[in-house]
């Protein structure tokens, strides 16, 4: 491409342009990198790395290793088939400089690759060169080593031969440039991770190894996936249930694109349908996606038709009830890919949609037939959800009309504070009855509402609604809450602008927590994010010495004490549960607006919580406990 433009010039006039080139991209590098904050210095790496996966989509290599060194240098190396270094006639110049000089001369000369062009990659190497103060190439290649050093984007010097050498391959190490990356110049180990890992598994038998050698101790880290989308799918899953022993896979390709589709169905209630096109993100989904869903509706209604799960009056199952508990990836390798949308990862391809649906529609039915058994689990599922669909729809209705008729009946349970300023009121939901009655007598009456909740209650990530509707803790919870739940949710009909969860501080009383969180999370949100959910953090000890109280939530601040005040006596006793605390302990370390210490629930962005929720509620205690001490905004809440 480049070469032969480059041809018709010059070897000065060519020249010229190239340094007009990558002034522009350090004078604009927002424009070619999206940002000049974290996630543009980010994007150099991806840069670099995208170039070798490029390298190993055309099927001439199979490791990349990536360095971050002390010096917030990086370093990528592959085994591909080396940048071309030979000497161009009439510009006198190495391919290896035209490449790392000239704005998207990405190099490939032969036609018919996949690139991962488009989109916010595929900028080109150049890009890289010109934001870095320093730039190494070594190429393998023709027999020999050949290095080239650029400042700035400039070349120090001409392409060197060096010693003989045999195996072919890239090296490029880059210092990114501080004048550009004022903001920071460190990489963020688990986004190079996750994104590394992420490449790993969508380029199967592709090894990636990371060295982070910043920590006195190197972090080494190697993805190498055999099963490629398989282990994705059962990356995915793996705290999951699954409903069906095989992860279904299906590829193909045709002149002017390939297809890759894993997925398997869980017992959970929730889908996860990921998508790729030339291994970027489709998170604004595209053609590719529709395409999908479309034939996997179409296959899973036929299959309960042929196989008279579902009668010829019943209605078809809609696409949602066939993806309850679905994970899937579905990737795309598109010869020239047209990204759309606001963030520019939405595959706009329109020959994509017919190729990926005529693709599953010849595969995806003849599955469900040779699985027959996995083909019957999966379209119980999907007529189980569209049953449930209804009846929630139903249950809702009542629910609202329900609490339309008793807004004056509350929960018997409830002991209502007398204000009716909701800005004011506490509602605290407290575990069990025989912690109701110090709770009741500890309260400030005016604003404060106690609703007791008796043993566990339901766990809603595996109930479906209407199940966890008939739950009288879940009814007693939504009446005196007021908000309602799901799409009738209305924050502004909160009757307490606070809801405490008081719960015991042992392993029972954080499941309970948990569970109440998990019902929060999926059907009142919006209570969530508006601030309104809190944990109260009764202690665990009471410890006297002399004449002071102390109350202690955890065996570490115990320890602790036992260390200051050394060698003297302590009366120490241990609650059992929040009913062995009389009115005022119990007022005095929880409810007490002036000395309680209350835990605001926190979620990250929505999009990351959906994950999380599903292995917070799934039986990793390990990623629970991390959620939970990510999300407490106080770190002393850590009993889990
Ligand atoms: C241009 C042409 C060819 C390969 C490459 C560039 C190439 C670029 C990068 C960047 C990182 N690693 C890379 N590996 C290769 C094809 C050369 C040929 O036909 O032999």
């Amino acid at each position: 491409m480049s070469t032969a433009n480059r041809a018709s010039n010059s070897y000065g006039a060519a020249d010229i342009t190239v340094l007009e080139g990558l002034e522009a991209v350090r004078r604009r590098p927002g424009m070619y990198i999206g940002s000049t904050g974290p996630r543009g210095l980010h994007h150099l790496l991806w840069e670099v790395v995208d170039n070798a996966v490029d390298e190993a989509m055309a099927g001439f290599c199979t490791r990349i290793d990536v360095t971050i060194r002390q010096d917030e240098s990086v370093q990528v190396r592959d085994n591909g088939r080396g940048i071309p270094v030979d000497r161009h006639k009439k510009t006198k110049e190495s391919a290896l400089t035209t490449v790392l000089t000239t704005l998207h001369a990405g190099g490939k000369f032969e036609a018919g690759a996949y690139q991962v062009s488009g989109g916010l990659h595929g900028v080109g190497v150049s890009v890289v060169n010109a934001l870095s103060a320093r730039l190494e190439a070594e190429i393998v290649r023709e027999g020999f080593h050949w290095t080239q050093a650029f400042e700035d984007g400039h070349p120090t010097g001409p392409v060197k031969k060096g010693k003989p050498g045999k195996r072919t391959g890239t090296t490029i190490t880059y210092w990114p440039s501080p004048k550009t990356f004022v903001e920071t110049l460190s990489l963020d180990l688990s986004t190079v991770i996750s994104r590394l890992r992420e490449m790993a598994f969508l380029n199967r038998g592709l090894e990636i190894r990371l060295t982070d050698e910043r920590e006195e101790e190197p972090v080494e880290e190697v993805f190498h996936y055999k099963g490629g989308l398989i282990d994705y799918i059962k990356h995915l899953n793996a705290t999951k249930e699954p409903l069906h022993p095989h992860i279904i896979y299906f590829d193909d390709q045709s002149e002017d694109a390939e297809v890759e589709v894993a997925l398997q169905w869980t017992s959970s209630y929730t889908e996860t349908v990921l998508s790729f096109a030339n291994n970027i993100n489709t998170h604004e989904g595209g053609t590719h996606e529709e395409g999908f869903r479309k034939s996997l509706t179409r296959a899973i209604n036929d299959f309960a038709r042929s196989k008279g799960l579902l009668k010829e009056k019943d209605e078809n199952l809609t696409g949602e009830d066939a993806r309850e508990g679905l994970t899937a990836v579905v990737s795309v390798k598109v010869r020239s890919p047209q990204f759309e949308g606001q963030t520019k990862t939405k595959l706009g391809n329109t020959e994509i949609r017919g190729y990926v649906e005529k693709t599953l529609n010849r595969l995806l039915p003849e599955w469900l037939e040779r699985y027959g058994g996995e083909g019957r689990a999966i379209a119980d599922k999907s007529l189980m959800a569209s049953r449930a669909r209804l009846a929630a729809r139903k249950a809702r209705e009542l629910t609202r009309r329900k609490s339309m008729l008793e807004s004056a009946s509350l929960p018997g349970k409830l002991a209502d504070c007398s204000s009716r300023d909701a800005s004011v009121s506490e509602l605290f939901i407290v575990e069990g009855d025989s912690a109701a009655g110090p709770a009741k007598q500890g309260r400030n009456s005016e604003t404060q509402a106690i609703l007791p909740i008796r043993g566990k209650i339901i766990n809603v990530e595996k109930a479906r609604l209407a199940k966890a509707l008939q739950n009288t803790e879940i009814q007693s919870l939504i009446t005196a809450i007021g908000t309602s739940i799901g799409e009738e949710f209305d924050l502004a009909k909160a009757r307490y602008h606070k809801v405490v969860l008081l719960t015991d501080a042992d392993v029972d009383g954080a499941h309970i927590r948990t569970l109440l969180l998990t019902f929060f999370f999926r059907h009142m949100r919006p209570l969530i994010e508006a601030g309104y959910v809190y944990f109260a953090q009764p202690p665990l000890y009471r410890v006297k010495t002399g004449k002071e109280i102390h109350y202690l939530s955890s065996d570490t601040e115990l320890d602790q004490l036992r260390e200051e005040l050394n060698g003297r006596k302590l009366d120490v006793s241990r609650f059992k549960g929040l009913g062995e605390m009389n009115a005022s302990e119990l007022r005095d370390t929880s409810m007490d607006p002036a000395l309680r210490h209350l835990v605001q629930v926190d979620l990250e962005d929505a999009a990351l919580s959906e994950e999380i929720f599903s292995t917070l509620m799934g039986d990793d205690v390990a990623s629970r406990k991390r959620f939970i001490q990510r999300n407490a905004k106080d770190v002393r809440f850590l009993d889990v």
